[in-house]
């Protein structure tokens, strides 16, 4: 289930959000390199905690920065995640621009190769 961001303008959207919390087994939280863990972040986090049996982290946007900055970044959120959780989470970098995802996004048709 792909749930609205909880940075929304609306509140809706957020409680939509919200209210699935209780019923994921796994939670795939995307966070952007554009705003890296914010307070709001951690708060999602610490909600899905207390349901989630199991929570990775998706670092989005990765294209924006250079490798050696997405590891720093990957470093950064791994140290902050352990000061506020004491715990470990997976942490997966993804970009839309990487060409594994765009040839997914625009999928060539069978009789055309
Ligand atoms: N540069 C870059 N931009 C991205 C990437 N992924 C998404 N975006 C852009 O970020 C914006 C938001 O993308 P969405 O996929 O709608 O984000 P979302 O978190 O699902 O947003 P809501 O569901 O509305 O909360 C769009 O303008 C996307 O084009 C990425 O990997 N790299
Ligand atoms: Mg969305």
């Amino acid at each position: 289930m792909d749930t609205p961001g909880v940075n929304s303008t609306s509140e809706n959207n957020t409680q939509t959000t919200l209210d699935w919390l209780p019923e994921v087994g796994l939670t795939l939280m995307v966070i952007s390199t554009s705003q890296p863990l914010s307070k709001q972040d951690i708060q999602l986090i610490r909600q899905a905690v207390k349901f989630s049996p199991d929570i990775r982290i998706i670092l989005s946007k990765t294209d924006l920065l250079s490798q050696s900055e997405t590891g720093q970044m990957i470093r950064y959120l791994r140290s902050e995640l352990k000061k506020e959780f004491d715990r470990d989470f997976r942490i997966y970098p993804y970009s839309v621009s990487d060409p594994v995802y765009r040839d997914q996004a625009n999928p060539v048709s069978p009789g055309s190769r």
